[in-house]
């Protein structure tokens, strides 16, 4: 197995194999919605058959951004809100790697609105979850972009006067071909959905409610929630159809029903790699690998990671 090759072999794995030997443990509060995002994450992979070396997660700045540290694979740590242009660079470089990018709601569909906005409008092939907890985390719980209107917080002490933002009406607007939201409290769903995005060929976009219980006390858990599958009668495959039940899902939201599952999937579009290499603008060689076939420091230093996980 080569650093480029990794992905596609048949491999046996066990969620175990997604922890790490350092900071097995994550730091999170305790009751925090984020340690469900990791538990659906370690549960999908083995569930595919992938294994740590085959999985590029970058994670983007705050609670959410942690998930890099606590879950074994290659792994990148950015900066606030650019999550994805490091995502898109890792895919482009080794489309061997299956990448997964995550961060909270503020880092994505704030600061880092704009890459979210054109990575979903060029299909760019992977994951991304937004740990979507309706304020700052980190930062000890300022109004962010999905906070409801009215929300009080040390930034907005008399109420929110804003509309949040309508992340998955957002997402089928930009181009995204799957879209998903789940919640911290549905950790079987929350796993089928991480499962069928990573397995999706093209930008696929999981909204996953994640409650912070220590900065925004008065925020829902999240329960009861309905899935749209169960109850909804639509196609989504059509995009008005799902346009009309992302609608529905976002404002019941803030009245306090959690409409969670499946609401958009397009099969037929090409993801931006494939389109680009059937326009011959993009070799059929990995790039990273014709940077560094012939270098046997890189070789070297390939080797050794990948051994570690042997
Ligand atoms: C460029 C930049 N601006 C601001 C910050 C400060 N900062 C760190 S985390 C964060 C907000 C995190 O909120 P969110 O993205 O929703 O993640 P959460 O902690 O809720 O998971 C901010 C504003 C920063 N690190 N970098
Ligand atoms: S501050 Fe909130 S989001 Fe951050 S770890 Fe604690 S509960 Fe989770
Ligand atoms: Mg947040």
């Amino acid at each position: 197995m080569t650093a480029f090759s990794a992905i596609h072999e048949e491999h046996e794995s066990d969620k175990e194999d997604f922890t790490p030997g350092v900071e097995p443990q994550p730091t999170w509060c305790p009751g925090c919605g984020d340690f469900a995002v990791l538990k659906a994450l370690k549960g999908a992979m083995p569930e595919l058959g992938r294994s740590p070396e085959e999985v590029m997660l970058v994670t983007g700045i705050g609670c959410s951004g942690k998930l890099s540290s606590y879950f074994e694979s290659y792994g990148y740590h950015s900066i606030h809100g650019r999550a994805l242009p490091v995502a898109r660079a890792s895919k482009l470089a080794n489309p061997g790697l299956e990448v997964i990018a995550a961060g909270g709601d503020g880092d994505g569909y704030g600061i880092g609105g704009n890459h979210f906005m054109h990575t979903a409008r060029e299909n760019h092939d992977m994951t991304y979850i937004v740990f979507n907890n309706e304020i700052f985390g980190l930062t000890k719980g300022q109004t962010s972009p999905t906070s409801p209107k009215g929300h009080k917080s040390k930034t907005q002490p008399s109420g929110s006067a804003k509309d949040p933002v309508r992340p998955l009406t957002l997402s089928l607007a930009s181009g995204a071909s799957y879209i998903a939201r789940t919640a911290a409290t549905n950790p079987r769903q929350a796993q089928e959905i991480i499962a069928e995005a990573v397995e999706h060929d093209g930008f696929a976009h999981v909204d996953f409610l994640t409650q912070c219980p220590t900065w925004n006390k008065d925020a829902k858990e999240y329960v009861p929630y309905t899935d749209v599958q169960d109850e909804y009668d639509f196609d989504r495959t059509d995009r008005r159809e799902a346009a009309d039940m992302m609608y529905e899902a976002e404002t019941k939201l803030h009245e306090g029903e959690v409409l969670t599952g499946r609401f958009y999937r397009d099969e037929q579009r090409p993801s931006y790699g494939q389109e680009k290499r059937s326009t011959g603008e993009m070799p059929e060689d990995h790039l990273a690998e014709r940077y560094f076939e012939d270098d046997p420091e890189f070789e070297r230093v390939a080797d050794h990671l990948i051994d570690r996980h042997k």
